[in-house]
C-alpha cells in the first residue's frame, strides 16, 4: 500500500527539521567522559626509541566502570527529548593518552567537514566520531557526520606514525600540540646541560564503551603506514572500470521516460557517462527491492536499453524496512527475527522514509547472508546484471530518533547494545550488499556499492561519498581536505556530490565542481529533490562545452586512474594523496589542502574561488621538474607560482620523472573505449629519466585474481631509450590495444632519428618512427606507433 500523502509530507517535514537535532547531546557526553576519566592512562609513544618486531602492538585494558561519582550527567540514565537511554550496563568509558614526540602535524580520523591538518581542540570541542545523518552539515566543524574511521596519522620529516583505535562506539579525540623542553645529551663539560624546544602532540582518545584495542603503527614512511594499516583493515576493493567513469544522479529521475531522455541527452551533447542513478522515489512506497509500477512499468526493458548503450544503472537500497506485513522483505525478516530489537525485546521501530520502519540487524552474519540473497536475480524482480547499488541512511538514520539515529540501548544479535556497534552499522550493510552482488554473478563479477556511512575497512566493499553538501563555494573547497582525509584513512574510492547536493549552484560553481570532480576518485553529479534540474547541458553552450571537456579529460585519464586503483588494491597506496605523502621532508607541504597528488605523477590544484583569474600553485621539491599537463610547458623553478586561469583551466601538473598512460580519445562510456589506443605522457626529470606503469584487465570480473588474467606493464625512459617491459610476470592477458602515441616532455634537442624495435621476437627489426619536435615546449611527439601494449619494445632516440 502506498503511504497516505499526509504521512509522506510529515516524514519530509521531519527531514527538514533534522538540522535542529544534530549532534546536540555531544556536550553532555563529553562532560561525562571527562568525569569518568579523571586519571588518564598515559602511554608514551616514544616513536623514535621504541623498537618493535612486528608492525604493530596491541594493548588491551579492561573497561573501567565508576559508580562513585553520582553527579547527574546522565551516567545511569539519560534523557534525550522523549527518549530514555536506560543504560542497562551502567555508565562506562574507556580512554587512553598518547604523546607524540617531535610531532606537530596530525591527520586522519574522518569524517569531519574540517581542515586536513587536525586542529587543537579546546573544551567541548573534541573531534567526534559518531555516525549521523546531518542534512546540510556545517563546515569547519568537528562534530560527527556520516562515517567514522578511528585512525590518526602523525607526521614529521623523518617519520610517519599511526594510531588505530579500534572501537565502534561513540568516540572523542582531543588533540593538543605544544612546545616542550628536551634535554640534549652533550659531550661538553657535564655541568653544561643543553636544552632545546621541540613540538609534541598529545592525543586523548575516549570511547563510550567496549575495550581498549589499539594499534600503534610505526611507519617509518607514509607508505609503510598505509601498508601496516591495510594489514589490519584490508585494502581498497578493485572497482569495475565503469564505476570510475562519470555518474549522473538526482533525487529523483522520475520515470522510465526521464531516464531515457537523460541518457539520450548525453549522446546528443557528446558527453561520456557510464551510470544513471535512481533515488528512493523509484520504489513502491519506499519498499526497497521493488519498483513503482506506474513510473517504472518495465524496469528490465529500461535496463536493456542502457545495456545496449554499454551503460549501467544504480538504485538506492536503504537499511530501514517499511513495517508492512504484505511486504515480503518485512514479513520474512520479522518471522526470522532479523530486526534490531528494542529494550523490551520487540522489533525496534522508528520513523524513516516509508513511515514506521524496522531496521535489519546487519551485525548478524545470518542476516547478512539472507540479505545478500535478496540480490539474486530471481528474488530481486526487475533487476539485471547492469544494476548496482547505493546504500544510504545507514548511520542508521531514524527520523525523530535521538540525534536522528537509533537509540543506544537498542539490542543487536548476541545481546550487543547498539551503543557498542553504532559506527559499524553502515559498514555491515555495505558488506552484505557487496556480497549479494558477487553472489548473484556466481562469484564472477566485481560489485559496485556506494555507502554513506562507513568505518575502518569499508574500503573492502566499495565507495563512499561525503553526503549532503551544499551548492556553495565553501563546500567545494572543503571537499578536498575531506576526501584527502578519507583517502589516507584507507578509503581511496571516495567523492563529493558534484554541484553540491542542496540548493542550486550558479553555472560557474557547477563548472568548477565538474573540473574538480574529474580529478577525484568517485565522480558523480547529484542534486536534491528541491533543486532545479542540472544535467550538464542546461547552462548554455559555453558551459556545456567546458563541462564536456572536463568529463572527457576524466575519460582520457582512466588508464592512469585504473592503474592507481590497482596500486591501492595491491599495495594500499591512496589514489588521492596529500602533498606531504609524496614530499614527506618538505615542511611547506604539511598544511597544504587546496591541492593534492593524484598518484605520484599528477599534482592537481582545482580552481575553487569564484571569478578566479589566477591561482597560487605550490610545486614542491627543490630538485623537481614540473610540466603543465595541458600546455606541456616546463616549470623548472619549483615554489609557489601564480598561474593565470580562465573558466576552462584545470591546473594540473605532471611531475618530472613520471609516465602517465592515457587514452587517445574517448567513447560514449568506458565500455566503448576498451580498444581505443593509448598515449603515453613521458615527463623527464632533471636527469632525463622517467618511469611509470599501466595496469589492465577485462575491467569487470575477478579473473585478474583467480586466473591472473591481467597485464601490468612498466615504462622506462633512460639514456634516450624508452622501453616497455613486464612489471609482473604472473599476469597474462591478451589485448589488441596498442600504444599509438608517445609524448616526451623535456627533450632538450631535436633528435635526428627515432626507431622502434620489438624485443624478444624474431622479426624485431628496427622501424623508423614518425616524430615531430616542438622546440618551444621541448616536446617530442612520436606518432602512429602501433606497438601492442602487452609487448616488450624499445624506442631509441638519437
Ligand atoms: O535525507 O534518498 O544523502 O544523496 O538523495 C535525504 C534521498 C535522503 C540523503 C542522501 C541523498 C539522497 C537522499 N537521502
Amino acid at each position: 500500500m502506498e503511504p497516505a500523502k499526509e504521512e509522506e509530507s510529515s516524514v519530509q517535514d521531519e527531514a527538514v527539521d533534522k538540522s535542529n537535532f544534530k549532534n546536540c547531546n555531544h556536550i553532555a557526553f563529553y562532560r561525562r567522559q571527562k568525569l569518568l576519566h579523571p586519571g588518564k592512562f598515559l602511554y608514551q609513544a616514544l616513536l623514535d626509541s621504541v623498537t618493535l618486531c612486528n608492525d604493530s602492538v596491541k594493548l588491551q585494558i579492561i573497561n573501567e566502570k565508576n559508580k562513585e561519582n553520582q553527579e547527574d550527567l546522565g551516567l545511569w540514565q539519560e534523557e534525550f527529548g522523549s527518549f530514555l537511554d536506560i543504560k542497562a550496563n551502567g555508565p562506562s568509558s574507556i580512554g587512553l593518552d598518547f604523546s607524540l614526540h617531535g610531532c606537530e602535524h596530525v591527520y586522519g580520523i574522518p569524517e569531519h567537514a574540517e581542515t586536513l591538518l587536525l586542529k587543537n581542540t579546546s573544551d567541548n570541542d573534541a573531534y567526534r566520531l559518531f555516525n549521523l545523518d546531518v542534512y546540510g552539515h556545517k563546515i569547519q566543524d568537528k562534530m560527527g557526520i556520516y562515517g567514522s574511521v578511528p585512525f590518526l596519522l602523525a607526521h614529521k620529516p623523518n617519520r610517519t606514525a599511526g594510531i588505530f583505535w579500534l572501537n565502534s562506539s561513540e568516540t572523542l579525540v582531543e588533540i593538543n600540540t605544544k612546545a616542550v623542553m628536551e634535554h640534549v645529551p652533550s659531550r661538553s663539560p657535564p655541568d653544561i646541560t643543553k636544552q632545546r624546544v621541540v613540538p609534541q602532540t598529545d592525543v586523548h582518545w575516549m570511547s563510550e564503551s567496549g575495550i581498549i584495542d589499539v594499534f600503534l603503527l610505526m611507519g617509518p614512511t607514509p607508505f609503510d603506514i598505509f601498508k601496516q594499516y591495510a594489514q589490519l583493515t584490508g585494502t581498497q576493493a578493485l572497482p569495475p572500470l565503469f564505476s570510475l567513469g562519470y555518474h549522473q544522479c538526482r533525487w529523483n529521475y522520475e520515470d522510465e521516460q526521464d531516464v531515457k531522455a537523460v541518457d539520450a541527452g548525453f549522446d546528443e551533447h557528446d558527453i561520456p557517462y557510464d551510470v544513471i542513478w535512481l533515488d528512493i522515489e523509484h520504489t513502491e512506497g519506499k519498499r526497497y527491492f521493488t519498483w513503482d509500477k506506474k513510473k517504472f512499468q518495465n524496469p528490465k526493458r529500461m535496463q536493456e536499453l542502457l545495456k545496449r548503450k554499454k551503460r549501467k544503472l544504480v538504485v538506492i537500497i536503504d537499511p530501514h524496512i517499511k513495517v508492512d506485513p504484505m511486504y515480503t522483505l518485512y514479513s520474512q525478516a520479522k518471522k526470522n527475527g532479523y530486526f534490531v530489537k528494542d529494550r523490551k525485546g520487540q522489533d525496534f521501530e522508528g520513523i524513516c522514509w516509508p513511515g514506521s520502519s524496522s531496521y535489519l540487524d546487519f551485525t548478524n552474519p545470518e542476516v547478512r547472508e539472507w540479505y545478500a540473497d535478496q540480490f539474486a536475480f530471481k528474488s530481486y524482480k526487475g533487476s539485471t546484471d547492469i544494476l548496482f547499488v547505493w546504500n544510504d541512511m545507514n548511520e542508521p538514520s531514524v527520523f525523530k530518533g535521538a540525534e536522528l539515529t537509533m537509540q543506544r540501548d537498542a539490542v543487536h544479535h548476541g545481546n550487543w547494545e547498539h551503543r557498542e556497534v553504532h559506527n559499524l552499522y553502515g559498514f555491515y550493510q555495505q558488506m552484505a550488499t557487496a556480497e549479494g552482488l558477487i553472489k548473484r554473478s556466481r562469484g564472477q563479477n566485481r560489485p559496485f556499492v556506494l555507502t554513506r556511512s562507513f568505518f575502518a575497512g569499508s574500503q573492502k566493499y566499495g565507495a563512499v561519498w561525503t553526503g549532503d553538501n551544499v551548492a556553495e563555494w565553501s563546500y567545494l573547497k572543503i571537499s578536498i581536505p575531506m576526501l584527502l582525509t578519507i583517502s589516507i584513512a584507507g578509503i581511496s574510492f571516495c567523492g563529493a556530490d558534484v554541484g553540491g547536493f542542496i540548493g542550486d549552484p550558479e553555472p560557474e560553481l557547477l563548472v568548477r565542481w565538474y573540473q574538480a570532480g574529474a580529478y577525484q576518485p568517485f565522480f558523480r553529479g547529484h542534486a536534491n529533490i528541491e533543486s532545479k534540474r542540472r544535467e550538464p547541458w542546461l547552462f548554455g553552450d559555453e558551459n556545456t562545452r567546458i563541462i564536456r571537456e572536463a568529463i572527457r579529460e576524466r575519460y582520457t585519464l582512466l588508464p592512469y586512474l585504473y592503474s592507481l586503483f590497482y596500486r591501492a588494491h595491491t599495495t594500499a597506496e591512496p589514489v588521492m594523496r596529500p602533498l606531504w605523502v609524496e614530499f614527506p621532508k618538505e615542511q611547506e607541504t604539511f598544511g597544504v589542502e587546496d591541492e593534492y597528488m593524484l598518484g605520484n605523477a599528477l599534482l592537481v590544484h582545482p580552481v575553487i574561488e569564484q571569478e578566479a583569474t589566477t591561482v597560487n600553485v605550490l610545486l614542491p621539491g627543490s630538485d623537481e621538474v614540473w610540466y603543465d599537463l595541458r600546455r606541456f610547458r616546463r616549470l623548472d623553478y619549483p615554489g609557489t607560482l601564480k598561474i593565470p586561469v580562465t573558466l576552462e583551466s584545470i591546473p594540473v601538473f605532471q611531475r618530472g620523472g613520471s609516465v602517465v598512460p592515457l587514452k587517445t580519445t574517448v567513447g560514449r562510456s568506458t565500455e566503448w573505449m576498451t580498444d581505443i589506443s593509448y598515449e603515453l605522457r613521458v615527463a623527464l626529470d632533471s636527469k632525463d629519466f622517467a618511469v611509470g606503469e599501466l595496469y589492465l584487465d577485462d575491467e569487470h570480473s575477478f579473473q585478474y585474481l583467480h586466473k591472473k588474467q591481467f597485464l601490468h606493464r612498466k615504462f622506462t625512459f633512460h639514456k634516450n631509450v624508452f622501453s616497455s617491459s613486464c612489471a609482473d610476470e604472473i599476469g597474462q592477458y591478451h589485448t589488441k590495444c596498442v600504444v599509438e602515441r608517445v609524448l616526451i616532455l623535456g627533450v632538450q634537442k631535436q633528435p635526428t632519428s627515432v626507431t622502434a624495435s620489438l624485443q624478444g621476437k624474431r622479426d624485431g627489426k628496427d622501424k623508423e618512427v614518425v616524430f615531430t619536435y616542438d622546440a618551444k615546449t621541448s616536446t617530442l611527439t612520436l606518432e602512429k606507433l602501433l606497438l601492442n601494449v602487452g609487448d616488450d619494445w624499445k624506442i631509441h632516440i638519437k
